[in-house]
């Protein structure tokens, strides 16, 4: 596909120093006297610039992006429409909060996501800051509107850090341990996972071993919402079998439960279409949304059927920065940059460069146990040759040796044992496959080279 957009910095893979230069363990030296250690941070290089595929740290190099800092900047990390955006709304006001004087640019957000998001009935809109704020008040809608209490979610999944997201996320280290007690009525049911699951276990079935879950432990009609990533971001870019998320869709429908997609990261074209829940022609009732939503700018939004939101008492969802304008001009732009150049094609495309090539890696490296994703949410699930074990220590010196030669990639997992490739929508075709061929090459060297411990399990 032949790129359609001018970059500002040239997009290239240049390593002008050691990694981490001098600058950027500088500012680490700072930065641990000064901010808390329970942040963490991929890589220790700091960002001075990044404009499509490449991110500039403080001393020079310039960085293939495979992460999109978590498959945000799917537009890039500076598109000039969402720049020119966000420097007339700073020019006119920054904050007037939507609950005191509301403003055009919140109605016009959510008239785009009524048309965006998947399913003709009449919808309604609200806009938070954060994807976990979005899945919170999703669950607060559903229970409002249901009447009932309980929350079903799944093995890997991952909802976010704030109480109540974190119950409903699977993982306890990092997110979770010691920093409970959880919020209650909260259940974890089975995934489909193909990868794990037993062979020939079809979507179908998977989803009926849910069902079966549910009902046995919760009873349908205590159920307020199942709340699902229809593809798995930090579990491990979980792709379920096809069946899995329809039938549970169906189950839910029949049963008067909320079928809640939490697209916060599948959302706006990253798996090649608008929206995950549409490969397989689901239309949920309520779909959470933030991170590609707007250039980078904080935002996030549940959209959802009109008579769920609308059943909410006036005054009962909100918050003082939510929907913010600067937030609201850059998610419009953002919007328009996705529509005008046809970001869904786009994440196709780099499917169709990308996945080849790693299943011919995956051919030759045993430790690449499986490939799997859809669109430009891709992955590798590293494993220890001759098992289907985790291989987390692998996916580490991979994420070192990748950004040794000038490649920022992302980790994830239940296991931490997955390479996951999520760059921004808009990169180059050549600076894709050179980063791709950085992580090529270290895969199939890493076993032979001594650099990997072994793990003997
Ligand atoms: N739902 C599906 O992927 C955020 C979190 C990284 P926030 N994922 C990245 C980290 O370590 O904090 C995410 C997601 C899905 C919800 C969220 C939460 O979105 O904007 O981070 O709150």
């Amino acid at each position: 596909m032949r790129s359609a957009f001018e970059f500002r910095l040239p997009q290239r893979r240049l390593v002008a120093t050691e990694l981490p230069g001098p600058r950027s363990r500088a500012l680490t030296a700072r930065r641990v006297a000064a901010v808390a250690a329970g942040v963490g941070s991929a890589v220790p290089v700091y960002a001075a610039d990044a404009d499509g595929g490449v991110v500039v740290d403080v001393d020079g190099n310039s960085l293939i992006d495979l992460g999109s800092g978590i498959a945000v900047t799917s537009v890039g990390a500076s598109d000039p429409a969402v720049a020119q955006a966000v420097s007339d709304q700073i020019r006119h006001f920054t904050h007037t909060c939507f609950m005191v004087t509301p403003y055009e640019g919140y109605v016009r957000v959510a008239e785009e996501l009524a048309a965006l998001t998947p399913g003709g009935h009449e919808k309604r809109s609200v806009l938070f800051n954060s994807g976990a704020e979005a899945v919170e008040n999703a669950v607060k809608v559903a229970r409002l509107a249901t009447g009932r209490m309980a929350v079903v979610v799944f093995d890997h999944a991952y909802h976010g850090r704030t109480n109540l997201t974190m119950a409903m996320t699977a993982k306890s280290m990092p997110y979770k341990a010691h920093f409970g007690p959880f919020a209650p009525e909260v259940y974890r049911m089975p995934m489909s996972y193909p990868y794990r699951d037993e062979p020939g276990l079809t979507g179908e079935r998977a989803a009926a071993r849910a069902v079966t879950a549910i009902e046995k432990q919760i009873g349908g009609d205590a159920v307020a919402a199942i709340v699902l990533e229809p593809v798995q971001g930090e579990g491990g870019v979980v792709v379920p079998a096809p069946g899995f998320v329809p039938a549970l869709a169906e189950w839910a429908r029949a049963n008067g439960v909320v079928f809640v997609a939490d697209e916060v990261q599948t959302g706006f074209a990253r798996t090649g279409d608008w929206f995950a829940s549409e490969h397989e022609g689901v239309v949920p009732d309520l779909v959470a949304m933030a991170k590609g939503i707007a250039g980078g700018l904080p935002l996030s939004a549940i959209t959802g059927r009109a008579e769920l939101l609308d059943a909410v008492h006036p005054g009962g969802l909100g918050g003082t920065f939510g929907g913010n304008p600067v937030a609201c001009a850059a998610a419009l732009a953002a919007i328009d940059t996705m529509r005008r150049h046809d970001l869904p094609a786009h994440a196709r495309h780099i499917e169709s460069l990308v996945v080849p090539r790693l299943r011919a890696l995956a051919d030759d490296v045993p430790a690449v146990g499986d490939v799997r994703g859809r669109g430009a949410m891709l992955a590798l699930e590293l494993v220890v040759p001759g098992s289907a074990d985790p291989y987390p220590e692998l996916a580490t010196v991979v994420q070192a040796a990748a950004l040794a030669q000038g490649v920022v990639v992302l980790t994830c997992g239940t296991h931490g044992n997955v390479i996951r490739v999520v760059p921004p929508l808009v990169i180059g075709d050549e600076l894709l496959l050179d980063g791709i061929g950085v992580l090529e090459s270290i895969l199939r060297a890493s076993l032979a080279s001594g650099d990997v411990p072994v793990v003997e399990r």
